[in-house]
């Protein structure tokens, strides 16, 4: 380990946080968090179970109303600062999060900076929680439309952006006047107590972010469905996962948002800029080694340019260079663990045996542990595993179409729907693909269209809400109406 990585880490608390307090678990217990790079220990983090998470319910929900009152100029100015701290320590944070997420410094530097974007852009929603008036049946009356903040959040988040997908409900919850209990992912712990720490010096009041790290999720869940103070969930993970926490929040009906798996299409047509789609291609699927909920899981190819495609692609790919993230030039970092291993090892061998072909990569990386190499599959049908669920690994399986219609029907027929990208130069096919793919985010030309400032969300099973963009503050506001006589 450099030793930049080491000073990094000496100065992160490793322990909870909450009502302001950095406290380790009542019974000290602690669990591991391992760098995927190499599988050395990097630190150990209280593993926080039912009386802690009682605790931080207690602390979010006595802070909640004051944090409300809070004129939205000063929680925006909060979220200002936090967001100008993350950048200023962006080499910082990046490090942290290569060290135990294992994707490669720069894009662990580019998350950052998407990280904190989550903040400035709700810092200015704040400002703009407007209300409505609105004419009523009978001029002795006035009806007022207030918008108020939900109340307590708890927000459950994944490994494979560590830092954005806490910030993307962090920035509209606190800008919205809510107090949160954030559990991040038992794999990447570091970089939300960084995040924490970030607020503490910012000065966020006393249990307006309080964050538990877990090493089983099911104490934490257990408690937060058991209360009824805790009005919302907003969950980022896998679709089983989110199936079961929308299910568990019935009884207390909690509100839910969900942000779950996706099958993402990449359709390449013969009229496309084909430099543009293969780099297009490139990007959407290798960045995070493939552990990312819009990334291309269907590489569509137009039969007329199938087999340019196929081979520009596969000379790109095979520029990537795999290993630890913190070596400069490396493209492709390890999976997150061996459960993901396994998964892309289950889907690349099961396309192996139903007739598909290894153009690039198709195993394990020399390297040992979980690094896989990235790899190309010609020939694949959508009838294969890596066609029909969500790979989430280096992978990239060439399926060929011949019209639009067609194309079309294959894209939509999986049960998500998160994002879709579609490559071509017909604007009246633009139209049509916008409105014919059942997506909550389509890139058109554009493999990366994720930004602060846009709804980000998805259809069918890939979930519910959206988080980005105005409506991302809706998410966590209620809608209250007066009706005054005069
Ligand atoms: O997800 P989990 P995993 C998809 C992707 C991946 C698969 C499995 O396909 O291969 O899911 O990944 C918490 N009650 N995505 O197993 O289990 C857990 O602690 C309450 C897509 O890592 O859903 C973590 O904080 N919480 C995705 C979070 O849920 C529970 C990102 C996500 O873990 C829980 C990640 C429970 N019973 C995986 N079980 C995306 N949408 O980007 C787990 N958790």
């Amino acid at each position: 380990m450099t030793a930049t990585a080491e000073d990094v880490l000496s100065t992160l608390p490793l322990r909870l946080l909450i009502n302001g307090e950095w406290r380790d678990a009542n019974n000290g217990a602690t669990f591991a968090v391992i760098n995927p790079a190499n599988g050395t220990v990097l630190g150990y983090v209280p593993n926080a179970g039912v009386e802690e998470t009682r605790t931080a319910i207690a602390a979010a929900v006595a802070a909640q109303p004051g944090w409300a009152a809070t004129p939205a100029g000063e929680r925006a100015a909060l979220l200002r600062r936090v967001a100008q701290m993350m950048l200023d320590r962006q080499q910082e944070l990046a490090t942290i999060m290569t060290l135990e997420q294992g994707k490669p410094l720069a894009e662990a530097r580019g998350e950052i900076a998407y990280a904190a974007s989550f903040l400035s852009w709700f810092a200015g929603e704040a400002e703009r929680i407007y209300g409505m008036t609105i004419p009523a049946s009978t001029n002795a009356k006035r009806i007022l439309v207030l918008r108020q903040p939900v109340g307590v959040v708890a927000m459950i988040t994944p490994w494979n952006f560590p830092s954005a997908m806490i910030t993307r409900k962090l920035g509209p919850a606190l800008a919205a006047g809510c107090t949160v209990i954030c559990k991040p992912a038992e794999q990447t712990p570091l970089s939300a107590l960084a995040l924490g720490q970030l607020f503490s010096e910012a000065g966020a009041p006393p249990g307006v972010i309080n964050i538990l790290t877990c090493q089983d999720p099911r104490p934490f869940a257990d408690t937060i469905f058991a209360d009824t103070r805790v009005r919302k969930i907003s969950f980022t993970g896998s679709t089983e996962v989110g199936k079961e926490l929308m299910r568990r929040s019935a009884d207390t009906l909690k509100r839910v948002s969900l942000e779950l798996g996706g099958n993402a299409p990449f359709i390449v047509f013969a009229d496309a800029d084909l430099d543009a789609a293969v780099r297009g291609a490139v990007a959407s699927k290798f960045r995070n080694a493939g552990q990312t909920c819009v990334c291309a899981n269907r590489i569509f190819v137009q039969r007329p340019i199938y087999a340019a495609f196929a081979e520009r692609f596969a000379a790109e790919v095979n520029r990537l260079t795999v290993g630890d993230g913190l070596q400069p030039g490396v493209n492709i970092g390890p999976l997150i663990d061996d459960q993901a291993r396994q998964k892309v090892e289950r889907h690349v061998h099961d396309a192996i045996a139903a007739g598909a072909r290894v153009l690039v990569g198709g195993g394990p990386a020399p390297l040992g542990g979980n690094f896989w190499l990235p790899t190309v599959l010609l020939d694949a049908r959508s009838d294969m595993l890596v066609a029909r669920e969500e790979t989430f690994g280096p992978v990239a399986p060439l399926i060929p179409f011949d019209d639009e219609a067609e194309v079309i029907r294959m894209a939509n027929d999986t049960p998500y729907g998160l994002a879709a990208y579609a490559f071509t130069r017909d604007v009246g096919r633009v139209w049509r693909l916008a409105e014919g793919l059942e997506y909550g985010i389509i890139g058109i030309n554009d493999p990366i269209p994720s930004t602060a400032q846009a709804p980000f969300g998805g259809v069918k099973q890939s979930g519910i809400g959206r988080e980005g963009g105005p409506t991302g503050i809706d998410e966590y506001l209620d809608i209250k109406y007066v009706s005054i006589g005069i």
